[in-house]
């Protein structure tokens, strides 16, 4: 990215509660329901799917972020209060677990920047990202368990993963919200900003995300949470596929003279 690249619309057909632009090689992707808080319906929750497995070759990041006062206030109650049929009830979760799972392995790092109300499948959106920014304003909660439900976009894996089995426990059994900070520690963000700055960070750290490596990103998206899961013997190994083709690719093999010849950056304390 840089300075001369102009906004231009990013090409894919969205849901009015979605939009998204570009930016040179970065995405913004804006939940744009505001009026609903940006509560996700099943029209939004398709629209997310398609958007990032749609995505251009060309973007090489997304920053998600959501308009009005608050990021999400996760799954709209409307969608879900007429059903009965456990089967569809176990459809809809299954077809945010699509949209979702294409955040988390798509093609591109996807960074999120939060404020005001994060909450229940808002939540479980944001921990399908990879790099999660917080204004002070931020708060996080978990209020399916006053609901009456449970969740359903993957957060019983994501958040837990995020925070530990023990903080969404009690999240869900007493409805406890974290504010800003709170999350923070617990795991939830990488970076806390203040009010809003997240846009603006986010679109940094976006712009040196897509200047990596495809292959590396690639890894650091697909392999680097696989190996985490396996077994230790199965995660070296695949570690060593990886870095092999990593290091082959022409591009690798490029920066890696860059640096032997004085071309390229040194790595310097940031704070
Ligand atoms: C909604 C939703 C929603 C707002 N579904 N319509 N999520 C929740 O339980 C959170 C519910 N929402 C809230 O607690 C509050 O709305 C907020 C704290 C997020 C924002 O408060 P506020 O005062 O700014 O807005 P509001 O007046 O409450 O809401 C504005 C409108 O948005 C209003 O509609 P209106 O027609 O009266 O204008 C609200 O009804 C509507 N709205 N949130 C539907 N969530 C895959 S499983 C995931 C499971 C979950 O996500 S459970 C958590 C659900």
């Amino acid at each position: 990215m840089t300075t001369k690249d102009a906004e231009e619309p990013v090409g894919i057909d969205l849901p009015k509660s979605l939009k998204a632009t570009r930016l040179g090689a970065v995405a913004h992707l804006r939940l744009a329901r505001s009026e609903k808080r940006n509560a996700l319906d099943d029209v939004t929750v398709l629209g997310l799917e398609t958007f990032f497995t749609r995505l251009p070759k060309d973007v090489r990041a997304v920053v998600l972020t959501g308009e009005g006062a608050h990021f999400s206030a996760g799954l709209d109650l409307s969608e879900v209060a007429e059903q009965h049929d456990p089967l569809e009830g176990v459809l809809h979760s299954r077809m945010w677990h699509r949209a979702f799972e294409a955040i988390q392995f798509g093609r591109a790092p996807v960074i999120a920047a939060l404020h005001g109300a994060v909450v229940g499948g808002g939540l479980e959106l944001a921990a399908a990202t990879h790099i999660r920014i917080a204004e002070r304003s931020t708060y996080y909660g978990l209020p399916e368990g006053q609901r009456g439900i449970f969740l359903g976009g993957g957060g019983s894996v994501r958040i837990a993963r995020l925070i530990g089995v023990a903080r969404v426990q009690d999240m869900m059994l007493t409805g406890r919200t974290l504010n800003a900070e709170e999350g923070h520690l617990a795991g939830v963000t990488q970076y806390l900003v203040e009010d809003g700055k997240g846009l603006e960070k986010a679109m940094e750290l976006a712009a040196k995300a897509a200047s990596n490596t495809p292959t590396t990103n690639f890894a650091v998206l697909h392999a680097l949470p696989r190996i985490f899961e396996s077994d230790p013997a199965s995660g070296l190994l695949t570690e060593s596929l990886m870095a092999a083709i990593a290091e082959m690719s022409p591009e690798a093999q490029q920066r890696l003279k860059d640096f032997l010849e004085k071309r390229a950056a040194k790595v310097v304390r940031q704070s």
